[in-house]
């Protein structure tokens, strides 16, 4: 096999595993309550993807969160991944940047760091156009 198809299976196989899993949830501040971005009341469970309930191509947080080894560093907490304004760290409910995994988070998360948001303007609807809102 090509390694440039061996790296793209790579990391497709690796995007898809992004915060869809528990355990990736748990390596970012309120991985298990962000909210749907879509408007409806449930939690937003694939948080590096662009459905509800994970699996697929990795968002733009997704891909900043493989980018930084799958950890909360204070890069991709102060990261503005999806250019809504907002921070990761402020949509996650980690404005300081001072969570680390197993702590609880200093408020709860008030944006989807993956989707900007909100999803009607302009820059938002061109940064999610893979975003499915079901
Ligand atoms: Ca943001």
């Amino acid at each position: 096999m090509n390694a440039k198809y061996v790296l793209v299976f790579a990391v497709c196989s690796h995007g898809s595993l992004v915060l869809g899993h528990p355990s990736f949830m748990d390596l970012i501040p309120n991985g298990h309550g962000v909210p749907d971005p879509c408007g409806s009341t449930n939690i937003w469970f694939g948080v590096g993807h662009n459905n509800r309930t994970g699996g697929g191509i990795a968002n733009v947080f997704g891909a900043d969160f493989l980018k930084a080894n799958m950890t909360w560093s204070k890069a991709l907490c102060m990261a503005d991944s999806d250019i809504d304004g907002r921070s990761n760290g402020v949509e996650l409910g980690d404005p300081d940047c001072k969570w680390t995994a197993g702590a609880t988070p200093q408020g709860k998360a008030v944006g989807h760091p993956g989707v900007c948001e909100p999803m009607n303007t302009k820059t938002c609807m061109a940064v999610n156009l893979n975003v499915q809102c079901i």
